[in-house]
């Protein structure tokens, strides 16, 4: 056999401390082996968000093949129609967290109550999430998302309620994002000492592959995130910053270049690997705003901080509000320091 036959010359790679190109399930259950005490119960839980992620985006990528576009002709509780992927996409989390018993409950965009799924008192956790987020874009093949938060239930014992979901966003064990664009990623972070990773999907093989290692959020960032349509609603103070950010300006590097894509989790993405702002403010129309506190601005809140960004109201720190409801609504600010910084300035009419 000669020298360079493929057998004899493929060399295994030099060990070195990147992880790149390990799978999902390779880093968390690394995760657990560096918490000796953990049960590997957590471990089982995020492959289950990760096994409901590659269902997911199975359907997805074969909606327009599979008869589930278009309209159920119900609403979900925020009042909007409610499409086949949205449902199939909540169904899909819903059985995947169930089947190891790890997860008591969860909470969804897509139905107005808590759905207890364990009554074990072992079941420590509760789940988060959107399954869907930017569902309008379904039916023109515009980038979504799902979005998941994981909390630790307070030890009460008994059933779990709605209360146990009312935590602040700070108690967040674990939070991530998957995208459904170009191609599909999922980003997943423990907190601030674990770090941020982006785990990139190979259809061909059905595994998420580690592609972006500890992502960390640029200082400052060329780029704002905004619905523009909304101008005539915004208050006074988000129109001056809004004004501010387009003024031709070399010495501070303006104007910025506006980028829209009108799902969150994708304008959320480009604002953490590019850095910049995003924000979708109060305005007239929606005096407490329009994204959900539990499963929308948490989890990103978490994932910014995670990467050394910032997540506000454009007033104060998203993780430490204390919910009140389930469905609650809240401003959404998430970006670079420097950009969060300046637009909260704005929002205190320091500027
Ligand atoms: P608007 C999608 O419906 C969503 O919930 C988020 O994903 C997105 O950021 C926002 O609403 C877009 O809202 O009012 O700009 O269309």
């Amino acid at each position: 056999m000669s020298n360079d036959s493929p057998v004899l010359s493929w060399k295994s790679p030099a060990p070195t401390d990147s992880r790149a190109g390990i799978t999902l399930e390779t880093y968390i259950l690394e995760g657990m082996m560096g918490f000796p005490a953990a049960s590997g119960a957590f471990t089982s839980l995020l492959n289950q968000i990760g096994l409901a992620a590659k269902l997911i985006t199975s359907k997805v990528r074969r909606a327009g093949l599979a008869n589930i576009l278009g309209y159920t002709g119900e609403t979900n509780v925020q009042g909007e129609q409610v499409q086949k992927l949205d449902e199939v996409a909540n169904e899909t989390l819903i059985a995947s967290l169930g089947r190891r018993r790890h997860c008591a409950a969860i909470a969804s965009e897509e139905m107005e109550e808590i759905k207890i799924l364990s009554t074990d008192p072992r079941a420590k956790y509760v789940v988060v999430f959107d399954p869907l987020d930017g569902s309008s874009n379904i039916d023109v093949n515009i980038s979504i998302g799902t979005i998941f938060g994981v909390l630790r239930r307070p030890d009460t014992g008994g059933i779990v309620t709605e209360a146990d979901f009312l935590t602040p966003g700070k108690d967040l064990l674990a939070a991530g994002y998957v995208l459904y664009g170009s191609s599909t990623m999922l980003v997943i972070s423990t907190g601030v000492e674990g770090g941020v990773h982006g785990f990139t999907y190979d259809p061909t093989v059905g595994e998420f592959f580690l592609s972006h290692e500890n992502i960390r959020i640029p200082e400052r960032g060329k780029t704002y995130s905004i619905n523009e349509g909304n101008t005539a609603a915004w208050t006074d103070e988000v129109k001056r910053w809004n004004a501010w950010i387009k003024e031709e300006d070399k010495e501070t590097d303006r104007p910025y270049g506006c980028r829209y894509v009108g799902t969150l989790v994708a304008d959320a993405h480009r604002t953490l690997l590019k850095g910049g702002i995003f924000a979708y403010p109060a305005d007239k129309k929606a005096r407490g705003g329009k994204l959900r506190l539990l499963y929308e601005a948490n989890p990103f809140a978490f994932i910014f901080e995670a990467a050394g960004g910032k997540a506000s109201t454009g007033r104060e720190r998203i993780l430490d509000i204390v919910p009140e409801a389930l469905h609650q609504r809240v401003p959404l600010v998430l970006g670079s320091p420097h950009d969060v910084d300046v637009f909260e300035q704005f929002m205190r009419g320091d500027r």
